[in-house]
């Protein structure tokens, strides 16, 4: 499962959610409006910024969002 902490209002998120869409992804989507879910994101990835993806089968979990996109365009290629 991906999992991917958002803002409301973000570029950087919207740019890989842009990037999850036109590859056909979706994600389970945290927003960090909520204090509760920000402080989850603080304590799993030690800061507070997103976007921030959790790719749960992979092991994956990684900030900044031309990294995330790198890493969705090579590990789930448009078909
Ligand atoms: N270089 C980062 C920049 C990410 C960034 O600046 N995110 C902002 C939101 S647009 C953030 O997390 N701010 C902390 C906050 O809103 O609490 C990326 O490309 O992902």
């Amino acid at each position: 499962m991906l999992t991917l902490y958002v803002k409301t209002g973000c570029p950087f998120c919207h740019k890989v959610l842009a990037t999850g869409e036109e590859l056909g992804i979706s994600f389970e989507e945290k927003n960090i409006a909520d204090d509760a879910v920000a402080a989850e994101l603080v304590a799993r990835g030690g800061k507070r910024q997103v976007p921030y993806l959790i790719d749960s089968e992979r092991g994956v979990e990684m900030y900044e969002s031309g990294d995330i996109d790198a890493y969705l365009q090579t590990t789930y290629p448009k078909q």
